[in-house]
């Protein structure tokens, strides 16, 4: 992939980076707070604007400082404004709210950056973390930043939207699928997918079922126990009545999660019962067609007073796959493993006719592997199947022209 080496930097007109000496009262390191930790543990590498260059935080600190410099060599970045670091809490458009620890900054993308974020089809995101400089208007008065680069991901739930990657949070530790049995109605396949982009992003899931208060059957478990089968973390929990609330306050401290799942069951609701003062618009599921209102509408990492960060996220309709080929769909069924040397063809891909030829058609069979779960997998590689021709497609018509 192409990290936009030389393009623009190199350029004659346009601005260019010029390294400039420190002023020595500037040396002395900001009190940190929060996330800022996150830099200084030296998980966060910086990348200058060619991709060169790495600032690594460990080390001594640079005596000298980058400022962007315009055609006239004037900079852009008021005198004494090194670059910070912050972490994307929301996105607004193409500003982004990027918190660096003491307060919150809108902050726009240095050009350069945003030609590459677009060629590479992966936009800032939720729990980006940043390089920025803030700069002063008119006045002198410091309102907004400038992002100078933005840091190497690790661990993101991400889906296809279109043509495009559409990471819904970067940087988080574990996604919780939250679904209700009724309003709305569970939908497995939904959940499968999520699972399946999770173990893509490297994330841990727990699949959270809510509203167990309206589960009058008692249907809960049961569905649970196809989770707990494949070694996934579950959870059953009601925001009315406080089941469960315990057990998920335990998985989120300390961790970094994104909530996930369809609209109306209850993921804003959760995070207001275990803090009150978030706040989060939450809105009844329709009583038309029992489906969920989409009141939140866009991601936005919150900070947990008992430790901790969460996303919440607008709940989504579709979940499509991104980020793998078709043959390394199976990989992500822990349930297909144990059956896979039992495949006559060592390129099965579990769809051929004969049961005898398949060792997870015959698992299927035999209950071993939950039917919906084979179903989820031949959607989902259908899907990809089809995105790879749409892609072969495309690309030999590129070579043609
Ligand atoms: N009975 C019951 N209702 C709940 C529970 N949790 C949430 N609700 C209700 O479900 C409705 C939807 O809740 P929200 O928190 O807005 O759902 P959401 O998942 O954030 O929805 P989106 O933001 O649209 O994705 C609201 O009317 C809540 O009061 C629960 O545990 N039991
Ligand atoms: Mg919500
Ligand atoms: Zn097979």
């Amino acid at each position: 992939m192409s990290k936009g080496k030389g393009k623009g930097g190199s350029s004659k007109k346009g601005p260019r980076k010029v390294r400039v000496h420190f002023r020595a009262n500037r040396l002395t390191p900001k009190r940190d707070k929060g996330w800022t930790q996150w830099f200084k543990e030296g998980r966060f590498e910086r990348e200058d604007e060619t991709g060169q260059e790495r600032l690594n935080r460990k080390g001594d600190l640079s005596r000298k400082r980058t400022v962007i410099q315009d055609e006239d060599g004037q900079a852009t970045v008021a005198p004494g404004n090194e670059q910070r670091e912050g972490i994307v809490l929301a996105m607004r458009g193409q500003i982004a709210d990027i918190d660096d620890g003491q307060r919150t900054w809108p902050c726009t993308l240095r050009r350069i950056l945003r030609t590459r974020t677009i060629e590479e089809r992966h936009p800032l995101a939720v729990g980006d973390r940043v390089s920025f400089t803030v700069v002063a208007d008119e006045e002198g008065v410091e309102r907004e930043g400038v992002i100078e680069s933005v840091a190497e991901r690790k661990g993101q739930l991400s889906r296809r939207y279109g043509d495009r990657e559409h990471t819904i949070a970067a940087n988080v530790d574990q996604v919780v699928i939250v679904g209700s049995i009724i309003l709305p109605f569970i939908k497995p396949h939904l959940i499968d997918r999520y699972l399946v982009a999770a173990s893509i992003g490297e994330l841990h899931p727990v699949v959270c079922i809510n509203k167990v208060d309206l589960d009058r059957e008692g249907l809960t478990e049961e569905f649970l126990d196809r989770f707990r089968q494949l070694g996934v973390d579950t959870l059953a929990t009601s925001a009315v009545s406080g089941q469960g609330m315990a057990a998920l306050s335990e998985r989120l401290k300390d961790r970094v999660s994104v909530l996930a799942g369809q609209s109306g069951t209850g993921k804003s609701s959760l995070l207001n019962a275990i803090q009150p003062d978030l706040r989060l618009r939450v809105a009844e599921v329709s009583s038309d067609n029992f489906k969920g209102r989409h009141t939140t509408t866009t991601a936005q990492l919150l900070k947990l007073d008992m430790g901790g960060y969460v996303v919440d996220t607008p709940g989504i309709r579709q979940f499509e796959m991104t980020g793998i080929e078709p043959g390394e769909l199976e990989a992500h069924f822990p349930d297909f493993e144990p059956h896979l040397s039992r495949c006559k063809y060592p390129d099965c891909a579990h769809t051929n006719e004969g049961e005898s030829d398949c060792g997870v058609k015959q698992a299927v069979t035999d209950g071993r592997i939950h039917f919906e779960r084979y179903e989820s997998y031949l959607r989902m590689l259908d899907e990809l199947i089809q995105l790879d021709g749409a892609r072969q497609t495309g690309q030999s018509r590129t070579m043609e022209t």
